[in-house]
């Protein structure tokens, strides 16, 4: 199938008879009309709650949501759909591990994340900190952006029990080398945890070649809904882990005194669970399926290559980072413009990118600034929305 953004761009309502131009895909991204379509029908023909109800509609409902587990599985290449965990997103991800095997440490024991990460995978390591005595470690950035790995013995040491780390920078569009510090998290006895919020929705991800044991991803930023989000995890590391939250459905027994827990991945879904977004999701994992990661890889990096080219000849703009192996994220200023000022200028024109700390508050602090402007693109971003985008800029140049 030859991969064309504009004829894309006709399966997403919010692009019809619009000339939006849409560059803060690192925030969320649109909803093709199948995802929107998946959603509506399993209300309209299956609503009933999923593992309860023994009934015909109960039966179709939990088929639904089952299948969308199993298809998650596929995309991921876990081995197998057990392991797949709805959650909220990769905030509800990253809690639940922070709870259950943050819990277990023991003071002095460390936790190593990166200068790079979003507020998500630095904020739930701090409360685990703040419960147990263990010590939060970062990694530091280079001068490129990229991860500083150059001494690794500082960071990852006996002590280090949980190594989390992101896949992609939401700020900077580095691509860490997962697999690398996956084994490096091992040599040391450590857990690896991938926050994959920016890594599943652009690149082919396979959980086992990666070697990690635990990968976080939200559906919002790959075509599907709000509301839902994945916690894979190796099933022998689910099976030692006590829940995170109780109530129905966790459980296997439970008594006025105790309860004892469901199998895995049930054990992990207390309550009714967001499987209208599940299933949503789910068909945001055929639609991407059929164009093909590797294709939606290739024209990001194509997309990333060329707005770079224009951006980088602009007087007065400064690009922060330039890892040599980046994704679909570019983050800049533009001198004695306010990043504020300039995403309300692009907004005259319809166009829509993302200004401020980016939740990587730590991140800004070590580029020094407190906010920087963000294009960020996706499958139904083209070479003429960087176009555009250079042309307001230009304009909003000429009035400063
Ligand atoms: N980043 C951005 O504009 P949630 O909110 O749970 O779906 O995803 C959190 C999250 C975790 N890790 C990374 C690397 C992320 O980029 C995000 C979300 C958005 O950059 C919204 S703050």
């Amino acid at each position: 199938m030859e991969f064309s953004p504009a004829s894309l761009k006709r399966d997403f309502p919010i692009f019809q008879d619009s000339d939006l131009v849409y560059l803060d895909n690192a925030a969320t991204t649109q909803k093709p009309g199948i995802v929107i379509e998946t959603i509506e029908s399993l209300y309209r023909e299956a609503n009933a709650n999923v593992h309860r109800a023994i009934y015909s509609l109960g039966t179709e409902a939990t088929n639904r949501f089952e299948t969308a587990r199993l298809k998650i599985s596929k995309f991921i290449n876990a081995p197998s759909e057990k392991e797949i965990i709805f959650t909220g997103g990769t905030t509800g991800s990253i809690n639940l591990l922070s709870r259950s095997i943050g819990n277990i440490l023991k003071p002095g024991e460390e936790i190593l994340i990166s200068e790079m990460e979003h507020h998500s995978n630095i904020v739930p390591w701090q409360l685990a900190v703040q419960r147990t005595g263990a010590v939060l470690k970062y990694i530091p950035i280079n001068k490129n952006g990229e991860l500083d790995i150059s001494d690794p013995e500082k960071y990852f040491t006996p002590q280090t029990k949980i190594v989390s780390l992101t896949h992609m920078s939401n700020v900077l569009g580095t691509i860490n080398p997962v697999k690398k510090l996956a084994q490096m998290a091992h040599s040391v006895g450590a857990v690896f945890i991938v926050d994959g919020a920016q890594g599943v929705p652009h690149m082919k991800v396979d959980v086992q070649d990666l070697e990690c044991d635990f990968y976080t991803f939200s559906g919002h930023k790959m075509l599907g809904p709000t509301g839902v989000g994945i916690l894979w995890g190796e099933m022998r590391q689910l099976e030692n882990m006590d829940p995170f939250m109780g109530g129905g459905e966790m459980i296997d027994t439970v008594t006025m005194e105790s309860s004892t827990w469901n199998s895995v991945p049930y054990k992990f879904e207390a309550g009714t669970p967001n499987f209208a977004q599940a299933v949503g999701l789910g068909a945001a994992v055929d639609y991407l399926e059929n164009i093909t990661m590797e294709k939606i890889a290739e024209h990001e990096q194509g997309l990333t290559n060329y707005a770079l080219t224009k951006l980088r000849i602009i007087e007065g703009l400064h690009l922060y980072g330039n890892p040599p192996k980046r994704g679909g994220v570019i983050s800049f200023n533009l001198k004695n413009i306010h990043p504020h000022d300039l995403a309300q200028f692009l907004n005259e024109d319809n166009i829509a990118i993302r200004v401020g700390h980016h939740c990587a508050q730590p991140l800004l602090k070590t580029l020094g600034e407190t906010a920087t402007a963000r294009m960020s693109f996706y499958i139904y971003n083209d070479e003429s929305d960087i176009d555009k985008f250079c042309h307001s800029l230009d304009s909003i140049r000429e009035y400063f």
